[in-house]
């Protein structure tokens, strides 16, 4: 008789319930190395912690950069503070001595002014003293000396007129005071003139009525392109002013000549001594 029942043990092995292996195999590392574990904790640890520091190291620079750079400006802020309060010293010190050298200034102006005033009286007196001796010498003006209301300038006398004519009278008038309307020829007695004359209009002793340039002593005269304005001279017919074109020189204001029509009425210079020789 067969039993419904088998005696042969039971395969342990295959007994669903008895395959655990997980803890098995825990219990057997847990038993066999218990340090394992926080060993391995810790490296995961470390492992962040380096992987943390590589991945904010980059910020790190940047920061450093940043607090470096304020420092700077903190360092340049406070130069230029200083700065601007050795200016404001520099300033008091500078009003503080203009304040100081008002009256002194105040006195070398009036000083200058004096000058000025003593250098007119000289002027006046030698022109006096040539007068005297104009009379002297039966109204010959001496040498070095201008009569009174002329410029010297070397050993030259120059009149500028305040009052305007042709340049017929004006030749005439320069002639009746023992001169000659203005010949130029040197450069030196060019820029006194042009200097005195700007501005104004002035009849020279030059003129093409003969046919050709020459000076009113009948002197040749060298066409001199610089010395005369753009175009000029252009002996303009248009003038309306009679039947002859422009045969008459004169100083245009900034200093170079033209040609105009004689009768025109302009101010005039004379002129003696070398500047007429
Ligand atoms: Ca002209």
């Amino acid at each position: 008789m067969s039993t419904q029942f088998h005696d042969e043990p039971e395969d342990d092995n295959s007994s669903f319930w008895n395959k655990d292996p997980g803890p098995v195999q825990y219990s057997v590392l847990s038993r066999s190395r218990p340090w394992m574990v926080p060993v391995l904790v810790s490296t995961i640890v470390l492992v962040l912690i380096i992987a943390f520091g590589f991945s904010n190291s980059g910020l790190s620079s940047r920061i450093s950069l940043m607090e470096e750079t304020v420092l700077n400006l903190s360092l340049s802020l406070t130069d230029a503070q200083k700065d601007n309060k050795d200016a404001a010293k520099d300033v008091q010190r500078l009003r503080f001595s203009v304040e100081s050298n008002k009256d002194l200034l105040g006195s070398v102006a009036e000083s200058v002014k004096q000058l000025a005033a003593l250098e007119v009286l000289t002027k006046t007196v030698a022109s006096l003293k040539c007068a005297i001796e104009q009379i002297v010498h039966n109204r010959t003006v001496a040498s070095g000396c201008c009569p009174l209301g002329w410029d010297s300038f070397g050993t030259s006398c120059f009149f500028f007129s305040k009052q305007a004519s042709t340049w017929h009278d004006a030749r005439d008038w320069c002639h009746a005071h023992q001169s000659q309307l203005l010949i130029l020829r040197l450069d030196k007695d060019w820029e006194y003139v042009d200097i005195h004359a700007a501005g104004t209009f002035y009849w020279v002793g030059l003129s093409d009525e003969s046919g050709k340039w020459e000076w009113v002593n009948g002197t040749p005269y060298t066409m001199d392109r610089r010395r005369w304005r753009p175009g000029q001279p252009d002996n303009w017919s248009g003038h309306g002013l009679g039947a002859q074109t422009e045969d008459c020189a004169h100083l245009h204001s900034e200093g170079r000549l033209n040609d105009l029509h004689c009768s025109s009425r302009l101010r005039f210079i004379c002129g003696t001594h070398s500047a007429q020789s």
